[in-house]
């Protein structure tokens, strides 16, 4: 008996002794190479093993997703399907009058403008109005985009009537300004978007410029300017290029009710511009409103195109209007723009876009000077609503503040 639990007790030092050196030799194996004293570019890495890293420092605290903030935000957000949500039938807008926008939308002006008309004032308000301040009146009307030879006879003629004047007052100085601005900008030019032909309907109007001066958003505009004078309008998407494009003058148009002609992508605009005027004619429409792709004054292939689809609308009846779409910030290179624009299709009217972010409203001046057509609409931001007729009183007021 004793000999079997001797026996017995040897089989279970020995089977610890062997288990602790398995235990051993594998932990040995476990252990990393010891770093070379130099170290070898040439080896490979060391490849992780498994447990490698796995335990993390007990002192950092963990934080579970819910509580680690976005960037810029600090409510959890939810991961969640966006539930799916029935189309309302699109509500028809009823755009607001536009009647004295322009006066509505002053301040929008005036923010950016004011510095031509305030500087001015300042400038005239001098004691001394020596050749050194002339040309500083100069440089202020250049800098705003009014061009050299309108600049040239404003400067002059603001001498002669302050010579004669003799003594200034400031109200006598922005009297002058202000007439002086307003013989500048043309009061007299007739600014009517002409949509309403006299013998037969509709009116045809053709919106044209380079890319991204806010062709697509002015036709919308003008659309909504137009159902809100209770005309019934029709959209021609003839930007092909993108569909997105067609897309974009189509929510416009869906806005306030307007159908949009459109055709395939990249189909040929021409046939699109032909087919919104013939739609217009079978429904007895207003007027239709034809939106073009931006191209650039400099590729003939695109102008020559231009050319194209005035011509073929052209074949159903006479353009009425030919807007071209500028981006005031664009300063004088507009003007190289709307030299050939004038030369490929007749522009009879400009639109000037994005007057709100501009102080170079000059730029309405060397236009029109330019191509001798009159602005008839300036844009003065992104909203629905944010096109005016261009009002040269109520343009100059906003200039020289009141
Ligand atoms: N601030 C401001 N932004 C404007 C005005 N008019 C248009 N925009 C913006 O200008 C951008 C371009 O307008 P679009 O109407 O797409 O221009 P487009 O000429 O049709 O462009 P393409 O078709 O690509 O040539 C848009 O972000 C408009 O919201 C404006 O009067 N003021
Ligand atoms: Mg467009």
């Amino acid at each position: 008996m004793e000999t079997v639990i001797l026996a017995v007790v040897i089989a279970v030092v020995a089977v610890v002794a062997l288990g602790g050196l398995i235990v051993g030799s594998r932990r040995k194996k476990s252990l990393p190479p010891p770093p070379p004293s130099t170290p070898d570019i040439t080896a490979p890495p060391a490849e992780p093993h498994v447990g490698d890293e796995a335990e993390t420092p007990r002192e950092e605290p963990r934080r579970t997703i819910e509580e680690v903030d976005l960037p810029g935000g600090s409510a959890p957000v939810a991961v969640e399907e966006p539930p799916v949500e029935e189309l309302p039938a699109p509500e028809i807008e009823v755009p607001e009058p536009t009647a004295g926008r322009l006066v509505r939308l002053r301040s929008r002006l005036s923010r950016s403008q004011n510095a031509l008309g305030k500087g001015l004032l300042t400038l005239l308000s001098r004691e001394h109005l020596d050749d050194d301040t002339w040309e500083e009146i100069e440089d202020t009307l250049l800098t705003a985009d009014v061009g050299v030879q309108p600049t040239q006879e404003l400067v002059e003629r603001l001498r002669e009537r302050v010579r004669v004047l003799g003594t200034r007052t400031p109200d006598e100085l922005r009297g002058l300004l202000r007439e002086e601005l307003l013989t500048l900008v043309g009061p007299d030019l007739d600014r009517t978007v002409r949509t309403e032909p006299p013998a037969s309907k509709p009116g045809i109007v053709m919106v044209v410029g380079v890319n991204g001066t806010g062709k697509t958003t002015t036709t919308g505009k003008l659309a909504r300017v137009l159902v809100a004078d209770g005309r019934s309008v029709v959209l021609g998407a003839a930007d092909t290029f993108r569909a997105a494009a067609a897309d974009q003058l189509q929510t416009w148009g869906e806005r306030v009710g307007a159908h949009t002609v459109r055709g395939p992508e990249a189909g040929d605009p021409a046939s699109v511009a032909f087919d919104a005027v013939k739609e217009g004619k079978e429904i007895g429409a207003d007027v239709v409103l034809i939106d073009t792709a931006g191209r650039l004054h400099t590729k003939t292939g695109l102008m020559d195109e231009l050319g194209k689809v005035k011509r073929v609308v052209e074949k159903h009846a006479p353009i009425d209007e030919v807007l071209l779409v500028l981006d005031a910030t664009t300063g004088q290179n507009g003007l190289v723009q709307a030299r050939v624009f004038a030369e490929v299709v007749d522009i009879s009217g400009i639109v000037l876009t994005k007057l709100d972010g501009t102080a170079k409203g000059g730029i309405v001046v060397a236009v029109q000077r330019e191509l001798g057509v009159p602005v008839k609409l300036i844009g003065l931001g992104e909203g629905a609503d944010d096109l005016a007729p261009f009002e040269p009183e109520a343009f100059v007021d906003a200039l020289i503040g009141e």
